[in-house]
């Protein structure tokens, strides 16, 4: 394997990897392949052949996965997800205008599954496809029995995450806008979140869904913007009408010199394209408070309300209503 191989005048090389199972069969012969791949994954492949083995708390994160894979089947066929719903305050208006819908999985054995470590998993087998609709469906049924009947809840839209699977899909439109019908909700009343990452896995594809969403008035806002690379480029090439700063350059903000010199100008850049800026992770006033100061629009994190089940973040919303009334009348 260290040469190249000719085969019809072009040049192939291969890369071997030779794999030590111990107690493999404790596996069973349907989940070694399986395993192989797991395992030689996790290994930076050079061109010599390497020798990967795998120990027991390797074993023991492939079964973990495959559980969770088995548990995200059922979860779909069974209708197990759940939308919680974090709230997206503006420093402005002093109260909460919008919601990130959050999809959240539980189990009775595994516990609270993660969604770091189920949605990247949905994201390799495709079931991301399924979740996200699922998700869309569930905020639509919430925005027609909760929101669009009471006004005076303030909540303007829902941002809703898509994964770059559904971006592929020329017809993502088409998925989508018969869902919002179905529930009469205005296309205005749902926000489309996408990553950096997701942006430019199909850059004139998705530049075209921007637009043929834009045209029917569904907005795109940028994720975790800064979590990427060349952030500013996105900037330019895509009509994004909302940024998400990620919660990891809030904090770093906060602890980091040169952090600080970086994002304030960042901030600058955003305010000065006339684009809405929310800051994701803020968990402490003085965090809210510094940016405030610096014009910040909106803030989303733990200080302004954590990720709820929709009856509490209902509650929580009214109650912050009710606060800012008084507060005014004293
Ligand atoms: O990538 P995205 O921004 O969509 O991720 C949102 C995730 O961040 C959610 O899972 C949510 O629970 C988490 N989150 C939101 N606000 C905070 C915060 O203030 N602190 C921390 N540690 N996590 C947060
Ligand atoms: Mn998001």
């Amino acid at each position: 394997f260290s040469h190249p191989i000719a085969m019809e005048g072009e040049e192939i090389l291969f890369s071997a990897a030779i794999c030590g199972i111990p107690y493999g069969n404790q596996l069973g012969s349907e989940n070694l392949l399986n395993y192989v791949e797991y395992l030689t994954a996790l290994v930076p492949r050079t061109q010599e052949t390497l020798l990967v083995r795998g120990d027991e708390y390797v074993k023991h994160g492939f079964l973990r996965q495959k559980t969770i894979e088995a548990y995200l089947y059922r979860a779909i066929e069974e209708d197990l997800f759940e939308v919680y719903y974090q709230p997206i305050y503006s420093l402005k208006e002093k109260c909460v205008v919008s919601l990130e819908a959050l999809v959240r999985l539980k189990d009775e054995k595994l516990g609270a599954i993660p969604p770091d470590e189920f949605i990247p998993l949905a994201e390799q087998n495709g079931t991301i496809t399924q979740i996200s609709e699922i998700v869309l469906e569930e905020c639509c049924r919430f925005l027609a029995k909760h929101v669009l009947p009471n006004p005076s809840l303030g909540i303007r839209t829902i941002h809703v995450n898509i994964a770059a699977a559904q971006c592929l899909n020329r017809n993502l439109k088409e998925s989508i806008l018969p869902v919002l019908e179905r529930y009469h909700v205005p296309t205005h009343m749902i926000t489309l979140e996408l990553t950096e990452r997701t942006a430019i896995e199909a850059p004139k594809l998705m530049l075209w869904h921007m637009q043929e969403f834009g045209k029917i008035g569904m907005g795109f806002a940028m994720d975790d913007y800064g979590s990427g690379n060349s952030n500013c480029s996105y900037l330019i090439r895509f009509p994004f009408r909302e940024i998400k700063i990620d919660k990891n350059m809030t904090w770093s903000y906060f602890e980091n010199p040169t952090a600080k010199i970086v994002i304030e100008n960042e901030i600058k850049t955003i305010q000065k394209l006339g684009l809405p800026l929310i800051m994701e992770g803020v968990e402490k006033k003085e965090q809210s408070d510094a940016l405030e100061a610096l014009g910040v629009d909106m803030i989303q994190g733990y200080y302004y309300g954590k990720p709820m089940p929709e009856t509490e973040c209902l509650r929580y919303i009214r109650r912050m209503h009710f606060a800012k009334e008084e507060y005014g009348k004293s």
